[in-house]
């Protein structure tokens, strides 16, 4: 049984990036199973595979597409967008797929834009992502060829063209509607919602927007079917996942592994534990926009809602572990100083609150803060929860922060009370 449809072809040499290589090893047959479907046989088998959306929200994706208007009275004009703009602090996973693998995602995002009927795709892709963007045009060029897009795709009706569009840069790019306005040469600032993208996307079309990692799914989901997809997860969550490490572990990276994988396994046995002569404190198990875990929850699956049970989001998948020998304060301060300067500027609350509570980050961290800021670092907090602000960017930025003031307690209340960060001489006088 193939258990590790997402990473199969990505081997030493990047054989896959070559459509001959790729086709040999049953590439693109999913998508010619998909294309004798009905295009609503291909969303109901989505959606009853129980495929979330990989970019971090975990959203049905089969649900995501039915949202999509149909029927002659529907706009003619619809698109399907590949959400590349990888840059949640801790993230790589997307990289991956689209430099080792791009067929894989080419033949996903034709799948996606025959089941919802689009005619027009694009990827939007991080702007530092050369090698990953030259080689999906390159795989654009070659699926044309062989005529697996372009027009009347065989032989049939139905024609796609897949652009690849390079990001100009910002964090917020990745948030689906921001992304939307700066395909469109707009400010990158999110829309409101609802309308959704679904109903009005692109150019006030339908648009269907997924995570590269969700898209690169699809194949082998419509190919090997629901029961074999549902019995790649060990727990409630389908399918595979690629998680990641980084920190100071022996062998940081990324595995495809089954979903609800437990947290221990993903640290101890594939990035092989923490360096020598460190302890691991606490982790982010979904990126820099995820609330801290604690080493108590190290035996939970990596399922959507069991972390999210645990007080957390599994985000991303990509965990970031703090060890006893990095200060959490200044871990806090480093990540809301990449949102504070990621922000778009939008809303109040986030242009003027996340510099506000670096501001405070930086005088508790420099050991001139008092135990009045740490009061005023929680309030803070709450002015940028959920309902305050425009988009989930400030609101994810507070995670880290507002859980890290629980479980690190201690670490804050010590720089103020020492007037000096506690860690500043271990960490120079202990090279790692
Ligand atoms: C129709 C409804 N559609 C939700 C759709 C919506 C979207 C998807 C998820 O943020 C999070 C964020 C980051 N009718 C719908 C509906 N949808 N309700 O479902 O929507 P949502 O609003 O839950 O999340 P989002 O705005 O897409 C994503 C977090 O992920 N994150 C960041 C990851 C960053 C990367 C990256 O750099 N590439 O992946 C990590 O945790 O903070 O909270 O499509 O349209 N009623």
């Amino acid at each position: 049984m193939l258990t590790n449809p997402l990473t199969k072809n990505i081997g030493q040499d990047n054989v896959a990036a070559d459509i001959n290589r790729y086709m040999d090893n049953d590439g693109y047959r999913g998508w010619r199973k998909a294309h004798s479907m009905a295009p609503d046989d291909i969303i109901e088998l989505v959606k009853d595979g129980g495929l979330r959306g990989r970019g971090g929200a975990g959203f049905n994706t089969g649900l995501k597409w039915s949202f999509v208007p149909r029927g002659e009275d529907s706009p003619k004009q619809k698109y399907v967008i590949c959400n590349a703009d990888e840059m949640e602090p801790g993230a790589f996973k997307d990289r991956l797929l689209m430099e080792r693998d791009p067929h894989l995602l080419i033949e996903g995002m034709a799948i996606t834009a025959y089941a919802i009927g689009a005619s027009q795709a694009y990827i939007f892709i991080r702007g530092e992502y050369h090698l990953a963007a030259s080689r999906l045009e390159q795989a654009i060029v070659e699926a044309k060829q062989q005529k697996m897009l372009g027009t009347n795709i065989f032989d049939s009706s139905f024609s796609l063209d897949i652009y690849v569009h390079r990001s100009a840069g910002n964090y917020i790019c990745g948030e689906e509607t921001a992304l939307l306005n700066a395909l469109e040469g707009k400010r990158a600032i999110p829309r409101a919602k609802p309308p959704f993208p679904q109903v009005s996307g692109l150019w006030g079309k339908p648009t269907v927007v997924n995570n590269v990692e969700t898209l690169c799914n699809i194949p082998h989901l419509v190919n090997l079917g629901v029961e074999w997809y549902k019995n790649l997860g060990l727990g409630e969550d389908a399918g595979s996942k690629i998680f990641g490490v980084s920190g100071k572990v022996k062998n940081p990276g990324a595995w495809e592994l089954p979903m609800g994988t437990p947290i221990r396994e993903i640290i101890e046995k594939h990035a092989g534990g923490m360096k020598d002569g460190l302890q691991l404190k606490g982790l982010l198990p979904g990126g820099g926009s995820t609330d801290f875990l604690s080493t108590d929850h190290l035996d939970l699956p990596m399922d959507y809602d069991v972390i999210g049970k645990a007080g957390s989001r599994m985000g991303t998948g990509t965990i970031t572990v703090l060890d006893d020998k990095t200060c959490p304060v200044g871990l806090v301060l480093n990540l809301t100083q990449f949102f504070a300067r990621e922000s778009c500027g939008w809303c109040t609350p986030c242009r003027d609150g996340l510099p506000w509570a670096v501001k405070i980050l930086e005088r508790i961290e420099s050991g001139n803060g008092s135990t009045e800021d740490l009061e005023l670092l929680k309030e803070q907090c709450e002015r940028i929860a959920p309902g305050h602000t425009f988009c989930a960017l400030a609101p994810g930025a507070a995670e880290p922060i507002q859980s890290a003031l629980v479980l690190f307690e201690q670490d804050f209340i010590n720089h103020v009370t020492m007037g000096a960060c506690p860690y500043h001489s271990i960490s120079t006088t202990t090279p790692l």
